[in-house]
């Protein structure tokens, strides 16, 4: 069971972040309002939150996750490993700054704050827990450097890793254009996704919600995959509170088979934070 979460509202500045979408700027007072939502649903899940301040300086720091993973309690209620907290070092400059503020407030909960360090990089959103095993993406934003020391951090607290290549990664980069042949290297692993969980998320159960095309992959053979169609990608961002399982409004196919499947679903409206690349799994760190 999760007990708490992080949270932090977007800053006045929020439409000035990163981001790749061709939706529009975002309006920063439904920003706020969904945002607002989606703290309640989590309160509604049993969650007490701890809500930081909006930081000025950094327009993407509503989107905590990316800053810090967690290996505490696991979200089906299993017996877990000791719980630390791991500073990342975001893959995005603009972002690397997020840090520090995160610093204090996880030393409020956790006994371990340790960090990753360069040349390692690594932002939150490609981690993906299930159960006792971390999929750590490798991505534009998380090198493979900073996916090692992630592996070794979990590893001495008990949990197994493995490693899900998802972009053009910095190996992939490395390697001289003419013996890629053409866009081969590319292909293999380029899914267009900004984070692993932009495609998966786990829901208990050895269950994962996943996008079709990241389905077939042999990272996720032994688990009972739930399918989100194409038109629906956006939806497989979603989290797994306690009871519910949150999810983005207005992908009906995804959630009926939720709920086909015995879930209690909480739908929010993140038509600001989906503009700003940013999905539901982003905005909290739970634990
Ligand atoms: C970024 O590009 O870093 C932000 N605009 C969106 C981050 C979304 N975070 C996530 O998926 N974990």
């Amino acid at each position: 069971m999760f007990t708490r979460a992080i949270v932090r509202p977007p800053g006045l500045n929020f439409a000035e972040g990163l981001t790749t979408s061709e939706l529009g700027r975002p309006d920063y007072q439904l920003a706020l309002q969904q945002h607002e939502a989606y703290c309640a649903a989590l309160e509604r899940c049993g969650l007490s939150l701890v809500r930081l301040e909006p930081d000025p300086d950094y327009p993407d720091s509503t989107f905590v996750e990316d800053v810090a993973v967690l290996a505490a309690a696991l979200p089906d209620g299993q017996a877990t490993a000791p719980s630390a907290a791991i500073l990342t070092r975001p893959g995005a400059a603009s972002r690397a700054g997020e840090v520090e503020s995160m610093r204090k407030p996880l030393a409020d909960f956790f006994l371990q704050v340790p960090e990753i360090e360069s040349p390692g990089t690594l932002d939150g959103g490609d981690i993906c827990q299930a159960g006792k095993h971390f999929f750590i993406g490798i991505s534009e934003r998380t090198n493979r450097a900073g996916a090692s020391q992630l592996a070794a951090f979990l590893g001495q607290l008990g949990y197994t890793s493995s490693f899900v290549p998802i972009g053009i990664d910095d190996e992939a980069k490395a390697v001289p254009k003419a013996a890629t042949t053409g866009s081969l290297m590319k292909s293999a692993v380029a899914t267009g996704l900004l984070h692993l969980k932009s495609g998966i998320a786990y829901l208990g159960d050895n269950r994962l919600a996943i996008i079709e095309s990241m389905a077939r992959r042999k990272e996720f053979a032994g688990y009972n995959l739930v399918l989100v169609d194409q038109p629906e990608s956006y939806a497989a961002n979603c989290i797994r509170v306690n009871k519910h399982v949150l999810i983005a409004d207005g992908y009906p196919h995804f959630a009926a088979r939720l709920r086909e499947l015995g879930y209690q679903t909480i739908a929010l409206d993140m038509s600001e934070f989906q503009k700003m690349d940013g999905g539901l799994s982003c905005l909290s760190l739970r634990f």
